[in-house]
């Protein structure tokens, strides 16, 4: 049995980052990072606010860090204790993943005797604006003590500082209001408190922080307890934010500590109620997948109802808080399944940012949605021509990522499809889910190209999955997923009459019904789509197969730093077969029941050893695969490889001087998937659904809960017997 809890004791300097994003806690609102209540930005703390953003300069445009209301440090008898600067005597801080909760013991040695600090803190899930702490201090001798807190406003940006103007509130609900410069947001952020003993408070402005001191001598061992509470609303929020976070505060300040940690822990009870996995017989994957469900959930947009999840979730500003095709392709099942408002919000983000993928395809000459590749808001691009700076001439490099991965638009569409299908919920088709996926088709069409004398439509000029090879023609798996889209396309236009009447009455002006159903059976059928060559091989895309064929080992030989960018115009892979993650390997997991399984072994086995996984998005799904051709053994390593993306130390923290560390959840929402439809082997057909489970080594029982077309089943899978029971 799992106990729920991540726990680290020592203090190292060095984990701070790493720390950071394995301690998160969060609640799709906010996230805040593990790290500790006195560290100051130099320290990354920040609780990163989801759906909100700014640019400064020619900076990156990035998500924002609300001011840091969870702000706390403590003197003692005159003298600064905090981390890293004071080492401590003993030190653990720990995560309860079952209901998002971080606490702290930390106690330092001084002259005269021992104190350590206690605290635990959580954002409350009932209400997302809300953080809630408890920040205890015990001495075993008379300490003169001081604890200092409130909000610190001078925040950790990558591409900063956001903060235009910033007004405090000094009174006895501390306030923060800080005006973003691009689009003149306000964030509004307000703190209250109540201690367990009699003090004065001073309150004071200071170095961007509005604080409360207060000073007290200890008794020994008595606990000297402050419950904070801070609340953070935007103007996209609400009218007033500031009057939204101090009414909030005042209504904390009544309910009370525990009372807002029993709800807060009751929601997440809730939420586990429908999405716990258990594995009886390998705790370690129960551990790491739950874990990894953990911060699935942390995550989810269940505010609103037209949001989507960042790449680096709500870990920092990492990847510009962008979205990407992470969400639909890898994170989307295990809300479909588990939490079928949430996906609804992830498809409606993109419904709803139609109108700036059009703008992007008109840019290019091209019709119809070709979607960002980084979206924020209203579906702006935030992928910038220069991904990467050169190691050795220190000149951003020219990507190609956000003129050439289309096959974005498709892992739109499939997003649609995919929740229509788990749901049963149709209606987001007639709230613009049709014409979302009529404009990606016709995105394709209009980028379809036909040699002389030739039947076989082409793409050319694109980067597949593997973005190492840039500005490739007839990538296999984006000529594939575009068929895909002039399919779904077609089937919305034959059965038109399934939508609304508003939908259907927009679909016939905006469109030629029958002539976009000619054009679309056309492209659909006359697609190429790359076969096997004769030794069972897929090509990844048009002369694959002539590149240099090495090993991933030489190709690291050659480099001349460990910085180096492996991909673009003169990487180290580029012109060679080995690739950055599952390419030819995603178009058979999606199109397994068209290809032959010994071609699938083969490709499997021909692809794995030239795939460097330099992305996290890579080894589910050579799980997935792997499972699927029956070898759950060797599907193994990958899912724990997925499922412990988080987890365990080792992923990219740095380049350069720019961090770029921070959460998974492409590869949480893969191991998911891994879970159940790989090892679980689950199947939909129409209303019914099916298992076929290839359980891996080891693993005695796998049993978890589905919803599917709006009815709850729970599967239980042994090597003896499986079981699916309706339950409601
Ligand atoms: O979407 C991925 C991409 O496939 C590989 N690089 C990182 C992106 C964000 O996770």
């Amino acid at each position: 049995m799992i106990d729920w809890k991540l726990k680290e004791t020592n203090y190292d300097e060095n984990r701070i980052a790493y720390l950071g994003n394995k301690f998160l806690i969060g609640n799709g609102y906010m996230g805040v990072r593990g790290t500790l209540a006195e560290y100051e930005k130099e320290h990354l703390p920040a609780i990163n606010l989801a759906g909100i953003y700014d640019r400064v300069g020619d900076g990156w445009r990035e998500p924002l860090n609300a001011p840091n209301g969870f702000f706390t440090c403590i003197v003692v008898d005159g003298k600064i204790l905090r981390l890293p600067e004071i080492p401590p005597k003993n030190h653990r801080i720990e995560l309860d993943y079952r209901h998002g909760i971080f606490s702290r013991s930390t106690t330092w040695k001084t002259d005269r005797g021992s104190i350590t600090v206690e605290s635990e803190r959580f954002v409350s899930m009932k209400n997302v604006h809300l953080g809630v702490m408890k920040y205890k201090v015990f001495a075993d001798f008379h300490a003169d003590v001081q604890v200092v807190y409130g909000i610190d406003a001078d925040v950790w940006d990558i591409n900063g500082p956001h903060y235009d103007s910033v007004e405090f509130v000094e009174d006895d609900v501390l306030g923060v209001v800080a005006t973003t410069h691009e689009k003149h947001y306000k964030v509004a952020v307000s703190a209250g408190d109540k201690t367990n003993f009699p003090c004065e408070k001073k309150i004071g402005t200071k170095d961007k922080k509005v604080l409360k001191s207060i000073n007290f001598v200890t008794d020994i061992n008595a606990s000297y307890e402050i419950d904070r509470y801070f609340s953070v609303y935007t103007s996209k929020d609400c009218g007033d934010c500031l009057y939204e976070s101090v009414n909030d505060i005042d209504k904390s300040l009544l309910c009370g500590y525990e009372d807002a940690k029993e709800v807060h822990k009751e929601t997440w009870e809730a939420l586990w109620k429908d999405s716990e996995v258990v594995i009886e017989g390998d705790d370690c994957a129960m551990e790491a997948l739950n874990y990894s469900l953990y911060h699935l959930h942390s995550i989810a947009p269940r505010h609103t109802d037209s949001l989507s999840i960042a790449a680096r979730g709500l870990s920092g500003q990492t990847y510009k808080g962008a979205v990407f095709w992470d969400t639909e392709m890898f994170m989307l099942d295990f809300y479909s399944m588990t939490n079928p408002a949430v996906a609804r919000s992830l498809v409606k983000y993109r419904i709803d940012s139609l109108e700036g993928a059009k703008e992007k395809a008109e840019s290019y000459g091209y019709k119809g949605a070709f979607y960002p590749w980084e979206s924020q808001e209203g579906g702006f691009d935030a992928c910038s021509d220069y991904n990467v700076v050169d190691v050795f001439t220190k000149r951003p490099m020219r990507t190609f990522f956000k003129d050439k991965q289309v096959h974005i638009s498709s892992a739109v569409v499939y997003g649609i499809r995919r929740y229509v299908d788990i749901t049963g919920d149709k209606s987001i088709l007639s709230e613009g889910g049709a014409v979302t996926i009529i404009e990606c088709a016709l995105f394709y069409y209009s980028l379809l190209l036909r040699r002389a004398g030739a039947t076989a439509y082409e793409i050319h000029d694109v980067i597949g999955p593997d973005e190492y090879h840039e500005r490739v023609n007839n990538n296999g798996y984006t000529n594939r997923m575009a068929k895909y889209t002039f399919e779904k396309a077609l089937e919305i236009l034959k059965n038109i009459n399934d939508l609304s009447e508003g939908e259907r009455n927009k679909i016939n002006s905006l469109y030629d019904v029958n002539k976009l159903i000619e054009q679309f059976e056309d492209a659909a059928g006359n697609i190429f789509i790359p076969k096997p060559d004769r030794n069972g091989i897929i090509p990844q895309f048009d002369g694959y197969l002539k590149l240099e064929d090495t090993t991933i080992d030489v190709v690291k030989s050659r480099l001349l730093d460990p910085k180096e960018y492996w991909g673009g115009a003169y990487g180290v892979a580029s012109q060679t077969q080995i690739i950055k993650q599952a390419d030819v390997v995603t178009l058979i997991s999606l199109f397994s029941n068209e290809i032959d399984s010994e071609i699938q072994k083969k490709n499997l086995n021909y692809y794995e050893p030239r795939t460097e996984h330099g992305s996290s998005l890579s080894a589910c799904m050579y799980s997935l695969l792997y499972c699927k051709c029956g070898i759950p053994d060797k599907a193994y390593p990958f899912f724990m490889k997925s499922a412990s993306a988080d987890i365990a130390p080792g992923g990219k923290e740095w380049a350069g001087l720019v961090y770029i560390g921070g959460t998974h959840p492409a590869a949480a929402g893969g191991a998911y998937m891994v879970a159940i439809k790989g090892f679980g082997g689950l199947q939909f057909n129409g209303d019914e659904i099916s298992i076929n489970p290839k359980l891996p080594k080891g693993w005695k029982k796998l049993s978890y809960k589905i919803k599917y077309r709006n009815k709850i089943y729970q599967i239980d899978i042994t090597e003896e017997k499986s079981e699916i029971k309706e339950i409601k």
